[in-house]
C-alpha cells in the first residue's frame, strides 16, 4: 500500500487542544516502551517521524499525524500517538494523569474510529494493560491487537508467546486475533494496514 502523504500536524497536551476537523482517527496505544512510535514509522514507512527512544515515556504527549494512503480517492485520516502508560519511574500523579488523559480521549473524541493497542509479544500484559482493554470495551471502540517486537523471538516461538499473551488478557479481548508485528522487520505491516482500512471503511 502506497502511503500519499504523512505528516506531523501537532502535539497536544489534553483533549481540548486536538484537532476538531473531524477527520476520521486510528489512535495508537500501549506501555511505554512497547514500540508504538516505531510501529507508527514502520507503518508510514517514514524513518524519524514519530520519535523513538529506548528510554521509556518518551511520548508523553498527544500526538497526531496526518496520512492519506493511496486508494482511488484517497483514503486520509489522522494517526494518533498516544502516550505510553506503566514506565517504571513514572510518579503517582503522572500515572493518574496518563489514565485522566486516556480515558478523557476514549470517552470524549467521537472521530476516534478504532484503536491499535500493541502488547510486547515477550511479556505478560500488565494490569494498566488490562485496565484499557476494559474501558475500549466499555466505550465499544474497535480495536486491533498487536505484538510487538516479534522478531525477538524465532519464528519458531512466536505462535506459543502469542497464546501465552492471548490467554492472559481478560475476558473482553478473548474473541479478538492478535496480529504478529515487528518494525525491524516491516513483519505485519501489509495486514495492519488492511485491518484499519477495514475499519475506516466499516
Ligand atoms: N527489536 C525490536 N525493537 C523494537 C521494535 N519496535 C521498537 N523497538 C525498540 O523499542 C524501543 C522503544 O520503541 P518506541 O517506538 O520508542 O516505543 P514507544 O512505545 O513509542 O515508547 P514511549 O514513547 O516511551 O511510550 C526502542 O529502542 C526501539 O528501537 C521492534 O519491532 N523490534
Ligand atoms: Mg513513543
Amino acid at each position: 500500500m502506497k502511503i500519499v502523504k504523512a505528516e506531523f500536524v501537532k502535539s497536544c497536551v489534553e483533549l481540548s487542544d486536538c484537532p476538531k476537523d473531524d477527520l476520521p482517527e486510528i489512535a495508537v496505544v500501549g506501555r511505554s516502551n512497547v514500540g508504538k512510535s516505531s510501529l507508527l514509522n514502520c507503518l508510514l514507512q517514514r524513518k524519524g517521524l514519530a520519535k523513538t527512544s529506548s528510554t521509556p515515556g518518551k511520548t508523553r504527549l498527544i500526538n497526531f499525524f496526518r496520512v492519506a494512503l493511496g486508494l482511488n480517492p484517497p483514503l486520509t485520516f489522522y494517526i494518533v500517538d498516544l502516550p505510553g502508560y506503566g514506565y517504571a519511574k513514572a510518579s503517582m500523579t503522572q500515572r493518574e494523569e496518563w489514565g485522566g488523559m486516556v480515558e478523557d480521549f476514549l470517552a470524549h473524541r467521537p472521530s476516534l474510529r478504532g484503536l491499535v493497542v500493541l502488547l510486547d509479544i515477550r511479556r505478560e500484559p500488565s494490569p494498566l494493560d488490562e485496565q484499557l482493554l476494559l474501558w475500549i470495551q466499555s466505550y465499544k471502540i474497535p480495536v486491533i491487537l498487536v505484538a510487538t517486537k516479534s522478531d525477538q523471538l524465532p519464528r519458531s516461538r512466536q505462535s506459543a508467546a502469542l497464546q501465552h499473551v492471548h490467554a492472559s488478557l481478560p475476558p473482553s479481548a478473548e474473541n479478538q486475533g492478535i496480529l504478529l508485528f515487528s518494525s525491524k522487520t516491516g513483519q505485519g505491516r501489509e495486514d495492519l494496514i488492511g485491518k484499519i482500512i477495514q475499519i475506516l471503511q466499516g
